[in-house]
């Protein structure tokens, strides 16, 4: 059997014959759902808007060109928080698939989705907000028991511009109580808890015990990996980015989010958030900047 994709009603589905899947939005790009092994990997509000009225509360929003909000007398201070990538329509670019020979390394299949957004397809408000001439193409590679999402960049333009970009993943967990974080060992990290403060993690794995809203950048390993009741349950590879964001709502913030459900969903989430945020990357004319990460779950 081959590898199948569905592209229907603002929505692209694609499986494996092994059965793995995944699931985007056209609206913000935003994939909803990656199943391994009839599993679930990504967490989704129940109250998620998927009618493009907002971002999509859950899977993998794309931030770009600013994380969180756009700092004052920046050329980004008049976009929304995370930028507009995420609240675009993009355009379905096409797939391809890589049919395994039994010769092939792995033997597994694979299939490739890609997306583009440019600045012509962003709203008005948008681009009044920031001006520049851009293209972008996410390519989300669905592979077994492992999602790639990759962003391109290209500044079309002749005018140079700066960047961040980030991708937002909330991975869904059994039980928060039951589940640490690997590979920020001893990293230095902005606590958005603590007023922003910097901090190092002195603990080789990071519980969550509470509201959690931290920037590690400039990580030496590349491995991020969320470890459920003692078992490695999904390893967060970044490519090409310097920066993990770890992010947990808790009880407060979840109650003051309207459209994060169930209210006690806190417990059963983490966001893994692999990005470039800490500065800026400046794009010349022409120039094309890449980045993105490998999910694998172990389960
Ligand atoms: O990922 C961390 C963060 O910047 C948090 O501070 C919180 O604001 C979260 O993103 C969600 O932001 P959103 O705009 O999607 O509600």
């Amino acid at each position: 059997p081959q590898p199948s994709v569905h592209a229907e009603q603002g929505r692209v589905i694609a499986s494996l014959p092994t059965g793995d899947s995944v699931e985007i939005l056209l609206y913000g790009a935003t994939v909803t759902s990656w199943k391994s092994n009839g599993r679930q990997n990504l967490w989704l509000s129940s109250a998620a808007k998927l009618d493009g009225s907002k971002a999509v509360r859950g899977g993998i929003p794309v931030v770009f060109p600013v994380f969180g909000p756009p700092p004052k007398g920046h050329a980004t201070s008049a976009l929304p928080q995370h930028g507009f990538a995420r609240t675009s329509h993009w355009e379905y670019l096409g797939s391809s698939s890589s049919e395994s020979g039994a010769l092939a390394k792995g033997g597994d299949d694979s299939i490739k989705l890609d997306f583009g957004l440019s600045a012509a397809q962003i709203s008005d408000e948008a681009r009044k907000a920031w001006g520049y001439d851009f293209a972008l193409v996410y390519t989300v590679t669905l592979g077994k028991d492992r999602l790639q999402t990759m962003l391109n960049v290209q500044n079309k333009g002749d005018k140079t511009f700066d960047f961040q970009m980030l991708l937002h993943t909330y991975f869904q967990v059994k039980d928060i109580s039951k589940t640490t974080v690997n590979g920020l060992g001893s990293q230095p990290y902005v606590d958005k808890v603590l007023n922003a403060t910097t901090h190092t993690q002195t603990t080789p794995s990071l519980s969550i015990t509470g509201e959690v809203d931290r920037v590690y950048a400039q990580i030496r390993q590349d491995t991020t990996s969320i470890v459920e009741d003692g078992k490695p349950s999904i390893d967060v590879v970044r490519d090409n980015l310097d920066d993990t964001v770890v992010w947990n709502p808790w009880i407060e913030k979840a109650n003051g989010l309207g459209d994060f459900e169930p209210k006690d969903g806190y417990k059963n989430m983490i966001c893994i958030e692999v990005g470039a945020v800490d500065g800026w990357q400046k794009l010349e004319p022409g120039e094309t900047f890449e980045g993105g990460q490998i999910v694998k779950s172990n389960l």
